[in-house]
């Protein structure tokens, strides 16, 4: 099973932030900003490049859930970014899609 299943099932431990029947939000164990979490689905999609119309429902609702994870961060006045990486170039590790919603610094554009 992939690390985030084993996270979504709690099988493995994670700083979760939030949970409802579709998604988990979890603190990244190596930040790169001090608000650093990830948006994850509990059905298992490899990545933003494998999805088609019927993930469209779950992967509004991560983005919703990226916005709340702001709010709740205090971001949404200074401001913040979502990311989802896919494939080699773009540095994809974990191939289960996840959000990652950074903010609480100054964030360079465009990204390296
Ligand atoms: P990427 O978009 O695939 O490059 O990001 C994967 C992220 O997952 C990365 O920031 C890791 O630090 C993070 N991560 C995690 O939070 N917990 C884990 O068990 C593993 C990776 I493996």
């Amino acid at each position: 099973m992939c690390i985030f299943c084993k996270v979504a099932k709690k099988e493995i431990p994670a700083r979760i932030v939030l949970e409802d029947d579709d998604l988990v939000a979890f603190h990244d164990i190596n930040p790169v900003a001090p608000i650093h979490v990830l948006v994850i689905p509990k059905q298992h999609i490899t990545g933003i490049g494998d999805v088609t119309d019927e993930h469209a429902l779950v992967l509004g609702k991560l983005l919703v859930a990226a916005r709340r994870i702001a709010e709740d961060a205090g971001l949404l006045q200074s401001g913040f970014r979502v990311v989802i990486n896919h494939g080699q170039h773009a540095g994809q590790t974990v191939h289960h899609v996840h959000v990652h919603v950074l903010g609480g610094r100054l964030l360079a554009w465009p990204p390296g």
